[in-house]
């Protein structure tokens, strides 16, 4: 009897929450269009004209990638996509929205390659580097396998580099497919500035990505304070020493964040929500603050990355390092009065970095001028200074 009792108020309480979870979530997205007092669809891409990849029963379902593949041919011209198995969330979602701006400007239809993984069996852990796309409002009507998928006899891709894309310095006239070469990372807004509304729609995370039960401690705290994600990424980069990010880079950015709220915004009680893959260090390297300043780390448990993304676009503000899973973040977040801070490039990365003058000239170039975006203020990682 007793154990009954206890039950049901375990569900009602579980059922409470979830509604007030589907709540902020159902306010949340509907916040761009209702801003922009315009919820009507994307206007899609050009169906393909040949072949039929309706595969959508694949996701989730975890049947093997290969069953749902038809041997058909491409006609030309289209725009390939394919997404590089090591690249994580944030170079997926660059070399996406490059692709679709690419598609969007030919009016052409944009093809994915997928990826030879088996969907069901995706963690999101810090590290793994799996398809993401689908987690996203992205449609994925045109999948395609290379390989299996052919081009007709004679077609082939015109592979285009960062360079070319950014000065347009393709044959415009050309109507072979066209696909990014595996060097472009496409690293900045200008690839696809002029459909940025698009993007703002297609990269909002769906709901069914997202574990409700286990997010909804966050959520609640996030969207109920002046809440600042700080983002410390150790992962891939305490590979090597060289790589080591300087730690009082954070420091700095949590002091000049609480500054620039108080000075700019008016705001004296800001939240610091800590997302990282490596909680232990962060911690440790935070304790202090945390005794001046509010922090919640966030990514404890069995969070995803996906989950860890969303909550970090909702934040009102951002603190993050030179990583490209939170230059999505600090730029999906919809609060139009964010601060945001993140770190200049270290010169020493360019040193280490083995590839060819040309292109190495080229990511200095872009680095140093349009990857950050203008409104945002960028620190050195080693003296706190300003970067102007
Ligand atoms: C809403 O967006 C659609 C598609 O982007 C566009 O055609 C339409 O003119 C827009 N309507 C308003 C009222 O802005
Ligand atoms: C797709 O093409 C294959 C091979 O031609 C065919 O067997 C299948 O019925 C088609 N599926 C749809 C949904 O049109
Ligand atoms: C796909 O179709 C082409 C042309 O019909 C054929 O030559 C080829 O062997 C097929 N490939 C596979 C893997 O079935
Ligand atoms: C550009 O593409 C068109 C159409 O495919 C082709 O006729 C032309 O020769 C190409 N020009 C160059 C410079 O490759
Ligand atoms: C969602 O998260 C809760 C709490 O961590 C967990 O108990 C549950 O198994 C998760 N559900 C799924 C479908 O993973
Ligand atoms: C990013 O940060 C890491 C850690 O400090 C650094 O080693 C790397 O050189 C940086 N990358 C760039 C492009 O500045
Ligand atoms: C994480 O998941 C595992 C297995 O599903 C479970 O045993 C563990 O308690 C979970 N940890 C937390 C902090 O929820
Ligand atoms: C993806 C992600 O951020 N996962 C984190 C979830 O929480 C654990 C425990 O703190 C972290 O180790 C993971 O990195």
């Amino acid at each position: 009897m007793l154990a009954v009792f206890l039950i049901l108020i375990k569900i009602s309480y579980l059922s409470k929450n979830l509604k007030t979870t589907t709540h902020y979530l159902s306010t949340l997205s509907n916040f761009e269009c209702m801003e922009q007092q315009n919820c009507s669809q994307l206007e899609p891409l050009p169906s393909p004209k040949s072949g039929n990849f309706t595969f959508k029963d694949i996701f989730g379902w975890g049947l093997p990638f290969q069953k749902t593949f038809y041997n058909t041919t491409l006609s030309p011209p289209g725009v390939i996509l394919e997404i590089n198995s090591v690249s994580g969330i944030g170079n997926q979602l660059f070399v996406y929205a490059c692709s679709y701006a690419l598609a969007k400007r030919k009016n052409w239809p944009l093809y994915i390659h997928f990826p030879k993984q088996n969907l069901a069996f995706r963690q999101f852990q810090p590290n793994q580097r799996e398809f993401v796309l689908d987690k996203f409002t992205i449609p994925l009507d045109n999948i395609i396998q290379l390989g299996v998928t052919q081009f007709p006899p004679g077609q082939s891709q015109l592979w285009l580099s960062d360079e070319d894309l950014l000065e347009r310095k393709y044959n415009k006239t050309s109507n072979q497919f066209m696909q990014l070469d595996y060097s472009s990372c496409c690293q900045s807004e200008l690839y696809w500035k002029e459909y940025e509304q698009d993007i703002h729609r297609l990269f909002q995370v769906r709901t069914d990505s997202l574990n409700l039960t286990r997010i909804q401690k966050p959520l609640k705290e996030i969207t109920s304070t002046e809440s600042v994600a700080v983002h410390v990424r150790r992962g891939d980069f305490v590979r090597d020493e060289s790589y080591t990010f300087p730690t009082q880079f954070h420091m700095k950015a949590v002091h000049l964040m609480v500054e620039m709220l108080r000075r700019e915004r008016n705001v004296e009680n800001p939240v610091f929500f800590v997302f990282t893959d490596d909680t232990t260090y962060a911690k440790r390297k935070f304790k202090e603050f945390s005794k001046i300043y509010q922090f919640v780390f966030v990514s404890e448990g069995n969070n995803t990355s996906v989950e860890d993304f969303f909550l970090m676009c909702l934040c009102k503000h951002i603190i993050f390092p030179n990583s490209t899973f939170s230059w999505w973040a600090a730029v999906l977040n919809k609060n139009k009065k964010k601060l945001v801070i993140t770190s200049a490039f270290n010169p020493q990365y360019f040193k280490i970095w083995n590839s060819n003058n040309k292109a190495k000239e080229f990511y200095k170039m872009s680095y140093g001028t349009f990857y950050h975006r203008k409104e945002w203020t960028v620190i050195d990682p080693f003296s706190g200074g300003l970067v102007t």
